[in-house]
């Protein structure tokens, strides 16, 4: 029998008392020891979130847009049983094109992801998780999960969810896509005392759409506000995350009918399919861009790009304010 040994090493820098258990790249963690802005990116929407190449292009584009706004980008994965914060490029090309064999790693699979030394694509709890341990707290991705249509009795709620409950990350995202319960989703939130708001909005936005006939608990005009927010949030130790919720620019919003037609044909198919579980975000989010050919991945990925953009610049605002 092969010898017991630690999955993890225990070199390398020591940010938060993390000591080695997770891998910071040279540029995020020459960032993080100056107090400069780091923007955190997850890796699931690069591997079960959109299909090869344009999921690596969007990937490279949105680190640039990070880059150019002044903060350091820290896409987060698990390689080979090591989580790593901030990927090369040629980690990030290996990610992408593994796609869907990566496993999507939310709080419950990273302890066994990192004992098989398997390939983990974090979703929003997971990198929320590892951002938090070395200490950036602004966290940039498309959407977040959230309760599912009839989550009421499948108890179908993602852990995105209860991670905002309990990690202080702030996490810019353009809402919570009409595939999911958006009213419940809210529900959820408040009950898990995190402190949802809109971007320069007074309604909650719906992902492909900056409306969903929710209100918002409240409102930021600008990264100033956000980053005030941010570290009110971390001064006072409350200990939850904050949903900084940005509409997708007007522009590229998708048809209303055409999207909600798509989605509702998908969580038919998906209830006939039985599919449930963790397959079901990227089963619908793949439906949906097909029969609207193509048009949901347009936008999605156009959201993605604004989200990178007011992420860095909040970030930018917040280094400054905790300098
Ligand atoms: N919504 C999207 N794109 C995504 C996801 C959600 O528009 O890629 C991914 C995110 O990684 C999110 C995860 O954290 O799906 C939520 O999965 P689940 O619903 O199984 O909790
Ligand atoms: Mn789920």
């Amino acid at each position: 029998m092969a010898p017991l040994e630690s999955t993890t090493n225990i070199k390398g820098p020591n940010y938060n008392g993390v000591l080695g258990l997770v891998k910071i790249s040279p540029a995020v963690s020459q960032a993080l020891s100056q107090g400069k802005a780091v923007v955190a990116l997850e890796s699931t929407i690069i591997s079960h979130g959109m299909p090869y190449p344009q999921n690596l292009e969007t990937a490279k584009e949105v680190e640039a847009i990070v880059r150019d706004n002044g903060a350091e980008p820290a896409t987060i994965a698990i390689l080979d049983g090591m989580p790593c914060v901030g990927l090369t490029p040629e980690e990030l090309e290996r990610l992408a094109t593994l796609g869907p064999k990566c496993q999507k790693t939310a709080r419950r699979d990273i302890a066994h992801v990192v004992a098989t030394k398997g390939n983990g694509a974090t979703t929003v709890s997971a990198t929320m998780i590892f951002a938090s341990m070395v200490g950036i707290p602004v966290f940039v991705t498309g959407g977040i999960g959230g309760v599912h249509r009839h989550g009421e009795n499948t108890m179908d709620i993602s852990s995105d969810l209860t991670e905002l409950g309990r990690t202080p990350v702030a996490v810019i995202s353009a809402g919570v896509k009409s595939i999911l319960d958006i009213p419940r989703t809210l529900e959820y939130l408040e009950t898990q005392g995190v402190c949802v708001t809109a971007y320069k909005t007074d309604e909650f936005p719906a992902f492909f759409t900056g409306r969903s006939s929710c209100k918002a608990p409240c409102r930021v005009n600008s990264p100033e506000d956000c980053a005030r927010l941010i570290d009110a949030n971390l001064n006072l130790h409350l200990g939850a995350g904050i949903l900084i919720a940005v509409p997708i620019p007007e522009e590229h919003s998708a048809s209303g009918s055409l999207i909600e037609s798509a989605i509702q044909r998908s969580l038919k198919e998906a209830w006939d399919k039985n599919i449930t579980g963790n397959a079901q975000t990227p089963f619908l989010l793949a439906r949906v861009n097909e029969l609207t050919g193509g048009a949901s991945l347009a936008s999605n990925i156009a959201l993605v790009k604004n989200n990178a953009l007011v992420g860095a610049q909040i970030a930018t605002c917040l280094a400054r304010l905790r300098r």
